[in-house]
């Protein structure tokens, strides 16, 4: 990074965005209406596991003002959804969902038949007219059941409802650990499933041009141009260059859930052409419960070697993934490498092994949502290393520095983590800031005050290191993704110095026009309002990856740190002419072009930005305008790092829990916006603490979804959560020029184990030791009257 106008990057510039947000003037998807608009209503499957014997269409296409009546079997000729990440080198099972079912129905709310009409409230009535004869078949829900002899078979082939076997780590070198441990400390653990819940739903809107044979599609994407290529050449089988796609200006959220490939994007594009009008279809919240991917559902065997002076010698887990009924996009993958490689956090373990079954089950798909494997991992990292200083006795921060990586040891690979290697870290100095900031010492006095009076008080503790910035094109191929990695950004300078950025990272709610917009200011040495920032639209941009594994800072952020190097080159080049000297006696300061040592002597950035427009005055050979292309693939990824502490007390007489206190030190490398960081943090923590205390997806055996609404499933509220106290350090990482580590996923991975560390730690002098999440009063109530 080089030192140009200092006060933009790690400045708290207000969000950009928030004008129009906060004035009801942001574009989401349901904003967008073209001419002529159809729309779309779903008749979904009631069941669980059905065989479907027939399709009745006719009352509703005979309702009036209803354009047009479909199932699956009208859309044989489009491709199942893609696979675009199954799990590298291992055999794969991987099935995917059709754009609506055909012949059976896989979990409760699968998209069965279409009806696209005048209206939405017309649509909405004629789908119910839609007659479909189903077979019920027996339905299993729990990934382990799933995967035993005799449980019900949701696809054909031999390998049942098994998606994929793998593991990763050293098997022997973990054997020989746990046989020379002097305790081996063991648990299960079932991090439950979710639901992402984003502000706004999904949806899609296609329109389809007869004259060019083209489509544009508006939908709900975090990664736009990686949804064109695959709706277009895996899906619908049209050339990618006839396809348009473009994330409206503004998301209401994601958290991984619009990552992927769905239903209603070749859904929506057939019956564009289909009924010769743009369609749209915007899922109302009960059908984003019951058919938008999910997160998490993993159970975990843990066995963790220990010696007595607390030094983990090594961890062996053994997971059993619930997919649900198909494969979503990337879900095998995410399971593996996000998960199962990252089993040794922040710690030193010299033998760890990994081992993962996935399995299909007759729910809604699993695959990332907000942090992706990481939370899973960190939770039962920091459980187990709560329940070795329980056995040992040993206080969990001191179990903690014990087995910490130390700064020196970096670049480091921990066993299972494969090609890559944690960058940089200093584990111990987030621990210490933490344990400052909260006064450890005297919170653990207040403890046993509060114990005497029979409270129950429980500190927690819990540190994470994270993988994030994911990028590296060959490591992620080598882990079974089909694509590239990196991240592009274009930059064009009009001629009167105001700056158009392109970026192909696509905000959810990160405020990238913000700091996009800093990063480019800041190297460019001009005022913050001259940057604007586009992202998108598959249209005029450069391919894009797009947002997700924390990367846009990272990895997005240094492509347009590239991108705007590659113009100030030119502009110097430009200048020196313009100065009538040579390219070596000039520099790029602040925003001009002068002569070393003669500052006065300069041309300033619009001056250049005019020059180049003209085209008249260039040096021989330069071409005129500025404008460039980046992408850059970095050399690994980002891992930030950080110690959490939670304080809770939890009411005995009826098992309510109440976080106290909330304290986090994370370190994300330079901070480019301080305050967007903060957010960042804020949201994650409360994301966080929703899975510890209130939230699960819940169905029954039956595999109806329980909790398929906000009534049934508890997102914490504004009333059930508290200010953070939050703190940092940096540690630049190598991996990228700006030095920066990913932010958006660190408070939703750590957030859920010290808050569970904390519930435990309460729980600790009745005898409970592990409930399995959320800790909500009825579980709390029931773990206390269970040992009394
Ligand atoms: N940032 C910074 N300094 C750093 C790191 C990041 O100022 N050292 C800023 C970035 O410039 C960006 C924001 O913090 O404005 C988040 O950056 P980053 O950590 O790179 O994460 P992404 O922008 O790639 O966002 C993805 C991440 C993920 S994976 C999920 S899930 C998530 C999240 O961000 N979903 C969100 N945060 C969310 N926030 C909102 N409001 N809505 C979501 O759906």
């Amino acid at each position: 990074m080089t030192e140009q106008n200092e006060s933009l990057f790690g400045a708290s510039v207000k969000r950009r965005e928030d004008q129009r947000l906060i004035s009801g003037t942001g574009t989401f998807l349901d904003d967008i209406s073209p001419p002529n608009l159809a729309y779309v209503a779903i008749l979904r499957s009631p069941h669980a596991h059905a065989r479907i014997d027939s399709v009745k269409l006719d009352a509703a296409r005979q309702h009036p003002g209803v354009l047009g009546a479909f199932a699956g079997s009208d859309f044989e000729a489009v491709n199942p959804l893609p696979l675009a990440m199954p799990v590298g080198g291992v055999e794969m099972n991987g099935h995917t969902p059709r754009t609506l079912a055909i012949d059976k129905a896989r979990y409760q709310g699968e998209p069965v038949a279409a009806v696209v009409a005048e209206s939405q409230d017309i649509a909405d009535d004629a789908v119910r007219l839609i007659e479909v004869g189903y077979e019920v078949l027996p339905a299993t829900v729990d990934a382990e059941a799933a995967l035993k002899d005799g449980a019900p078979a949701l696809h054909e082939g031999e390998m049942g409802n098994k998606v994929f076997h793998w593991e990763a780590g050293d098997k022997d070198a973990m054997d020989k650990a746990l046989a020379g441990a002097d305790v081996v400390v063991s648990h299960r653990i079932h991090n439950q499933r979710l639901v992402p819940n984003a502000m706004e739903t999904r949806g899609s809107i296609a329109l389809y041009n007869r004259g060019e044979d083209s489509y544009t599609l508006w939908t709900t994407s975090q990664a736009p141009h990686v949804h064109r290529i695959l709706v277009a050449a895996f899906v619908m089988g049209i050339p990618e260059h006839r396809l348009r796609v473009i994330t409206p200006q503004d998301l209401g959220g994601g958290f991984g859930s619009k990552i992927f490939v769905y239903y209603d994007m070749p859904l929506v594009l057939s019956l564009a052409k289909l009924v010769g009008r743009p369609v749209k279809f915007v899922e109302s919240r009960q059908e984003n419960y019951l058919a938008t991917t999910h997160g998490r559902d993993l159970v975990h065997y843990i066995d963790a070697a220990v010696k007595r002076d607390g030094t983990v010698t090594g961890l062996k887990v053994r997971c059993v993934a619930n997919l649900g009924a198909y494969c979503s996009t990337i879900a095998p993958g995410v399971v593996a490498t996000l998960y199962g490689r990252m089993i040794s956090g922040p710690y030193h373990f010299p033998a760890v092994h990994s081992e993962i079954d996935a399995a299909y089950t007759n729910t809604m798909m699993v695959d990332a949502y907000r942090g992706a494997g990481r939370p899973e991992a960190t939770y039962l990292i920091e459980r187990t290393m709560d329940l070795v200083s329980r056995e040992l006795d040993m206080d969990p921060a001191e179990v903690r520095r014990k087995n910490f990586i130390r700064p020196d040891e970096f670049p480091y690979t921990p066993p299972e983590l494969g090609m890559l290697a944690y960058d940089s870290g200093d584990y111990e100095k987030t621990l210490d800031k933490a344990l400052e900031t909260v006064d450890y010492q005297d919170l653990r006095r207040q403890q046993k005050e509060a114990r005497k009076e029979g409270r129950l008080f429980g500190i927690g503790v819990g540190s994470y290191v994270e993988i994030c910035g994911v990028a590296p094109s060959q490591w992620i191929q080598n882990e079974g993704w089909g694509g590239p990695l990196g991240e592009s950004a274009h930059i064009r300078v009009f001629a009167t110095g105001m700056v158009q950025v392109s970026t192909g990272s696509v905000p959810q709610g990160q405020g990238h026009e913000t700091t996009m917009a800093q990063i480019v200011a800041h190297e460019f040495g001009i005022p913050f309002e001259n940057v604007e920032v586009l992202h998108g639209d598959t249209q005029g941009q450069p391919f894009g990856l797009g947002t997700y594994g924390s990367r846009s800072a990272a990895v997005g952020g240094t492509a347009l740190y590239m991108c705007a190097g590659k113009i100030k080159e030119k502009m110097v080049r430009i200048g020196a002419h313009m100065l009538e000297a040579a390219v070596e006696d000039v520099e790029y300061k602040a925003g001009a072009v002068s002569l070393k040592g003669v500052p006065d002597a300069s041309k300033a950035f619009g001056d250049i930005s005019m020059a180049a427009w003209l085209a008249s005055g260039l040096p021989p050979g330069e071409e005129g305008m500025l404008e460039a292309t980046s992408f850059y693939d970095p050399p690994n990824c980002t891992f930030p790092f950080g110690t959490h502490i939670a304080v809770v007390e939890i009411e005995p007489e009826t098992g309510v829990v109440e976080v106290t206190r909330y304290t986090a030190v994370d370190d994300v490398g330079p901070v480019i916006n301080p305050m967007i960081v903060d957010g960042q943090l804020h949201g994650g923590i409360a994301q966080g603490i929703g899975q510890a205390l209130y939230e699960k997806a819940v169905y029954d055996e039956n595999g109806q979804l329980l909790s398929g609404s906000m009534l049934d499933y508890t997102v914490p509220r504004a009333d059930q959560l508290l200010s953070y106290e939050l703190a940092r350090t940096v540690t630049p990482s190598p991996v990228n020029p700006l030095g920066v580590k990913g932010v958006g996923e660190a408070g939703t991975i750590v957030s859920t184990p010290t808050v569970a560390n904390a519930v435990m730690d309460a729980l600790a002098p009745l005898g409970v030791h592990e409930i399995d999440m959320p800790f909500t009063p009825d579980n709390v109530w029931r773990a206390m009257q269970s040992v009394s």
